[in-house]
């Protein structure tokens, strides 16, 4: 066992140590294939980029709170923590004694640290639930198309929280169609913590045993090389018009499962008919589809024809539903599964989402977990987590989501702990506009990321390094005892620690803390689920001075290895769906009564509407990072050494590089109608024609942008996304699209400013 301290991220578990040449990290000796995004570790007990001390925005500062347009440019003073809270605790009670709850945003929304304490939106939640609530979102922009619409579909979140598992694929599929691929890189990752990748070897058993791949993607590398996949190379987006061709080929050919169709599902004559022609007097044949998906009708055809012969695991990733009219691709693989008759057989029928991160299939998550209580929401008001700028431009505006007519309240305080909207959100500038329309912006943060440098308000916050806190995640079988590595930097302090000397000046001190500390609290939790669900699950865990002195404690295995649906397929009149029908829906009845063109009752094609042209010619994919999580640590070693020429890498095809006479490793400018970024020039093989791929996480950089007279300087893709719903039925997060262009950049390249501390009077602003 390697020395250091227990501790967990979500990219793995691993045991670090300060020494003298900085904090050493050494994976957990279990892991098969650790990620390198341990790499970036060591960079965050550094000063560098991270707040300090305290701050707060002058013009906030100097001028009460209010609109603002300086905010995001604005200088930062440095402060006393005690003036700071007393002021933000003083803001506080002017939002809600003049406006109520609903004027304050806590959504919060962000993937934060491992850690079951210390998780920061849940600590925000708990300390907005004792001062009677604030605005929260709903659903995620990981997989929200899926969590909106396989309820409607298929009466639960099943496929994309927890499918059929992995052993049973590597055992039992023949055929694995992969839409989005199942990129290595993705599965580097599950959220709380994942102590051994398993996805790659899992993948590799399966091969060995006799698998095939195909892999439905514009990006070659979506798939490990070694699995040997058939390359289908998709126009972005044109996913349904494949599904459906499939499905037509089925159906004219008779190599649809008519019994499973008859037992298992409602809809389908409505759906049947559609593909035959009804309602828009398209038969969606392979020729209908060839051109709008780039895939040769015969592959389409042979594909279809393939999938009926074997058992076949129709898998779509999360990014694929990340589009305008998300809903359709999943609706139509949900619908060519049915027709395939597999659903519920081991191996066989449909997920979403194996291995966009690596828990997907790896367990079922039927254990309990230690969970910090939160109280009830008093308020229970939400918007769709992706609208936002949205809620912010548009205070007391209607819109629809889901059956349902809403209208956005008034935001004036945002407060947000634990997420980066500077990173996550789609088009910046207008997130930026957004931000500028809030009274007060509250943010809690490790680092000096674009979204502190969008607040008025900066808490300097410790990273998991310099707490204690119980490790454990929802698909991993370990709890980590994560202990502290180093004491905290500069005056940081916990989140915990913030928002408990606010709870207390805003006279809910004692409901917030229970009278605990930190280091009691994580005890407390770890006790309470001891002895409470874990003993009632029959799990036997150690005492937690045992649990600490061992590191950590391994979960009982599961139960057989799950085969989702299997009951439902196996007698649905006993073992219903939660659907209307009680059946699998390939027409919905309630999603058709909604009334909404961009979503219709089945599964549709429907043509993207920002399609390229002569001004943005190419399809930008914009999908999740190989070398970090989203924007965490960024200024980390394993992050920096993929940079190209210091900014965020960008892939073209080497047609498409020689069409602009563009080289390997320059500068380039990337263009859209919302905004520009520069990054550094990848040419590649292994990405389509006509798409240019630049993954999300850079840091917003507009000061070295306004130097290169474009958005941001460094390579944040979000300034280049359409802030626009899946449809109004879900109203998901598109952000993994957009029409750009892609050009040389002339002159001297700016420096890159966003990990530089902000600029500050240098004096104390209580002093000023
Ligand atoms: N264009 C485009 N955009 C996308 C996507 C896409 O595919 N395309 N994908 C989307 C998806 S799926 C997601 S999930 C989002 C992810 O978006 P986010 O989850 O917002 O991204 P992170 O970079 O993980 O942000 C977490 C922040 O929390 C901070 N943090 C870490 N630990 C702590 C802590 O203990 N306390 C506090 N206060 N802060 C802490 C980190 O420093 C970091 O700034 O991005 C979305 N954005
Ligand atoms: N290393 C690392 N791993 C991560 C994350 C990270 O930031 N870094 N983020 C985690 C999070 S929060 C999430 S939600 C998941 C995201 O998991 P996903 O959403 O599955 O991941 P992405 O990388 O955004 O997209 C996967 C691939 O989909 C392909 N794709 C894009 N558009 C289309 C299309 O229209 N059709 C087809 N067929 N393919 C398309 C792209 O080529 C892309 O590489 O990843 C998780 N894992
Ligand atoms: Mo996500």
């Amino acid at each position: 066992m390697s020395t250091g301290t227990p501790h967990s991220s979500h990219w793995g578990a691993f045991r670090a140590e300060q020494t003298p040449a900085g904090v050493r990290v050494t994976a957990h000796p279990d892991d098969p294939e650790p990620s390198p995004l341990l790499g970036n570790v060591a960079v965050a007990a550094t000063p560098t980029a991270r707040v300090l001390r305290p701050h707060v925005r002058r013009g906030w500062w100097e001028d009460g709170p209010g609109p603002d347009p300086r905010r995001g440019s604005d200088e930062f003073l440095p402060v006393e923590w005690d003036e700071l809270l007393d002021r933000v605790a003083g803001e506080y009670r002017r939002v809600l004694d003049e406006h109520g709850p609903q004027a304050v945003f806590a959504g919060s929304y962000g993937w934060a640290s491992a850690g079951r304490f210390h998780h920061a939106q849940s600590q925000v939640h708990r300390f907005s639930h004792c001062l009677g609530g604030a605005v929260r979102s709903s659903w995620t922009y990981s997989h929200g198309v899926g969590e909106v619409l396989m309820p409607h579909v298929v009466g639960n979140q099943e496929p994309l929280l927890s499918p059929t598992a992995w052993s049973s694929i590597e055992a039992h599929t023949d055929l694995v169609i992969a839409l989005g691929g199942l990129p290595a890189k993705n599965s580097e990752v599950a959220s709380g913590g994942i102590s051994r990748h398993e996805v790659a070897g899992r993948l590799r058993a399966a091969r060995a045993r006799g698998a095939q791949f195909v892999l439905v993607s514009p990006l070659r590398d979506d798939l490990a090389a070694e699995l040997d996949a058939d390359w289908l190379d998709v126009v972005p987006g044109s996913d349904a018009a494949l599904l459906l061709a499939m499905c037509h080929v089925l159906l004219v050919e008779d190599l649809l499962d008519r019994d499973f169709l008859e037992r298992c599902t409602a809809g389908a004559d409505v759906f049947l008919a559609s593909l035959r022609g009804a309602g828009d007097g398209v038969e969606k044949t392979p020729e209908w589809a060839a051109p709008l998906t780039g895939i040769e009708a015969g592959r389409i055809r042979e594909l279809a024809r393939r999938a009926a012969r074997g058992r076949t695991m129709v898998t779509v990733s999360w990014s694929v539903a990340r589009t305008r009219f998300g809903e359709q691709p999943l609706w139509a693989a949900v619908a060519l599964a049915a027709m395939l008759g597999q659903v519920g057989l081991p191996g066989g029928g449909f997920g979403h989402g194996y291995a966009s991160t690596g828990g997907v299939g790896r367990r079922s998550g039927s254990y309990p977990l230690p969970t910090l209580p939160q109280f009830a929401d008093p308020l229970r008001l939400r918007i769709p987590v992706a609208r936002i700028a949205d809620a912010l431009l548009h205070p007391g505006e209607p819109y629809e989501v889901d059956g349902r007519r809403e209208r956005y309240p008034h935001l004036r305080l945002v407060h947000w702990a634990g997420g980066n909207p500077f990173h996550h959100h789609q088009d910046l500038l207008r997130l930026r506009r957004a931000f500028q329309a809030a009274e007060t912006v509250v943010v809690h943060e490790p680092f000096w990321t674009s979204t502190a440098r969008h607040a008025d308000v900066v808490l300097a916050t410790t990273t998991t390094l310099e707490r204690t806190d119980v490790g454990a995640a929802r698909y991993d079988d370990r709890l980590i005892a994560m202990g502290r590595v180093h004491p905290p930097l500069g005056q940081a302090r916990d989140d915990y620690a913030v928002l408990s000397a606010l709870a207390a000046r805003l006279g809910v001190g004692e409901r917030f803390t229970e009278g605990r500390s930190a280091e009691e609290w994580v005890e407390h939790l770890y006790e309470q689920w001891r002895t409470g669900p874990a003993a009632r699950a029959g799990i036997s865990a150690p005492r937690y001075a045992d649990f600490i002195a061992a590191g950590e404690f391994a979960l009982p295995p599961e139960p057989a290895e799950k085969v989702m649906f299997a009951s439902f397929r196996a007698d649905p009149g006993t073992y219903p769906l939660r659907t209307p029908s009680g059946r699998i829906e390939l027409h919905s009845q309630t999603v058709a009564g909604f009334g909404y063109d961009d979503c219709p009752g089945h599964p549709v094609w429907l043509a993207p509407d920002e399609e390229p042209d002569e001004e943005f010619p190419l399809r930008l994919i914009a999908n999740n990072p190989a070398t970090r999580l989203h924007s965490q640590l960024d200024h980390g070693a394993t992050s920096q050494a993929g940079k190209v020429a210091g900014r965020e890498p960008v892939r073209l095809h080497p047609a498409d590089a020689a069409a602009l006479g563009l080289a390997d490793g320059q500068v380039v400018v990337l263009r859209s109608r919302r905004g520009s970024c520069l990054g550094g020039l990848l040419v590649s093989d292994a990405v389509r024609r006509g798409v240019v791929q630049m993954s999300t996480g850079a840091w917003f950089d507009p000061v070295a942008g306004a130097a290169a007279g474009v958005s941001c300087g460094y390579g944040n893709v979000n300034v280049l996304t359409r802030d626009i719903g899946s449809s109004r039925l879900a109203q998901a997060c598109t952000g993994q699209h957009a029409a750009v262009r892609v050009e040389a950049f002339e002159g001297t390249p700016p420096r890159v400013t966003v990990f530089d501390q902000p600029t500050a009077s240098g004096r104390s602003a209580a002093a000023g």
